[in-house]
């Protein structure tokens, strides 16, 4: 069980963090979004147009996945590597939390494979259309906010071979081994920054996203099924030279006793041959700060390390 760092050198801080009505004007919007990923990297957004059946269509769909005993599961779909389902351990590199979960890629051929698990795959194509639809025009009211062509950023979620994924989390509530584990909390997923584009979160009531701040200062993020929390990626703070930033967050394990929290994440991705460069009315005068990078070289980067890596460093132009 992981146990969070102790508490003396990190601070819970109840932090307001933006929320965005989608419905409103868009000039508006476009300004508070370009603020929000300066400012945190994160906000959340409500009226995002995402139909409420589709979401808790997935999510019932989840839970019946999560809910089959093992052996099904593993016999479904198979463990993870990295695709498939997994439980404690995260990625190739020894990473563990207090999680079960399935990763999904999600282009046509694999949305037609998740036949084999989910009643009908209707939960999941359409769940997909639905946060790819509204990554986009996250990305599109960005590029508006920021001065650059509208599509700057959301071509790459709509090319047929986008590198975009879905990730099923389920947290069963965990049991305090000791005193410390409860005043600490325990990780369910540990500190990290997403490598994609942008993400999408999906959650039910239970509570256990954390935002940081830096410094050892942590944002608990209130769940809000009727809102999906959004969060910049690795590449978006590549493509915006550092003005984005990629916010590190993580998720606590134990914050009900008696109720599983679920995430759904849509991670928005690249195509893997895309380069990943800043646009030139971003530089202006200034430099840029990370050289040019394929997303294919980038996602391998990110599967040889840990979690908790500073990835986007490497890219760095000394
Ligand atoms: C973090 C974001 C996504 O969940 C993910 C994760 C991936 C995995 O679970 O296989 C990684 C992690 C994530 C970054 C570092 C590597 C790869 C686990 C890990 C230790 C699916 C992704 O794309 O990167």
């Amino acid at each position: 069980m992981v146990v969070a760092t102790p508490i003396q050198i990190e601070k819970i801080r109840e932090v307001d963090v933006p929320v965005i009505d989608l419905s409103c004007k868009q000039s508006k919007v476009a300004k508070l979004i370009v603020k929000a990923c300066e400012e945190y990297g994160f906000f959340k957004v409500i009226n995002h147009g995402v139909p409420h059946h589709i979401i808790k269509n997935m999510e019932d769909e989840s839970f019946q996945f999560f809910d089959k005993p093992l052996p099904e599961k593993m016999k479904l779909v198979g463990s993870a590597d990295p695709f498939g389902y997994g439980s404690k351990n995260i990625g190739l590199g020894g990473d563990r939390g207090e999680l079960e979960y399935l990763l999904l890629q999600t282009n046509q051929n694999a949305i037609d494979d998740t036949s084999k698990f989910m009643r009908c795959r209707y939960a999941v194509s359409s769940y997909v259309d639905g946060v790819r639809e509204l990554a986009c025009e996250l990305l599109e009211l960005m590029a508006k906010g920021l001065g650059v062509p509208p599509s700057s950023f959301s071509h790459f979620l709509k090319c047929f071979n986008s590198d975009s994924l879905l990730r099923l989390n389920h947290y069963p509530p965990v049991t305090h081994t000791s005193h410390s584990s409860f005043q600490r909390g325990i990780i369910g997923f540990g500190e990290h920054s997403d490598p994609q584009i942008l993400t999408l979160l999906a959650s039910n009531f239970v509570p256990g996203l954390q935002i940081s701040l830096g410094n050892g200062v942590w944002v608990p993020v209130s769940p809000d099924p009727l809102a999906f929390c959004v969060n910049i990626g690795d590449v978006l703070q590549a493509m915006t030279n550092g003005r984005f930033v990629s916010v590190r967050h993580r998720a606590m394990a134990n914050s009900l006793p008696t109720q599983s929290r679920l995430s759904m994440v849509f991670f928005g991705a690249p195509p893997p041959e895309a380069t990943i460069v800043c646009p030139l009315q971003l530089l202006k005068q200034n430099k840029p700060v990370y050289r040019a990078f394929t997303w294919a070289e980038y996602k391998s980067h990110t599967y040889a390390h840990r979690l908790g890596e500073v990835r986007l460093d490497h890219f760095k132009i000394s």
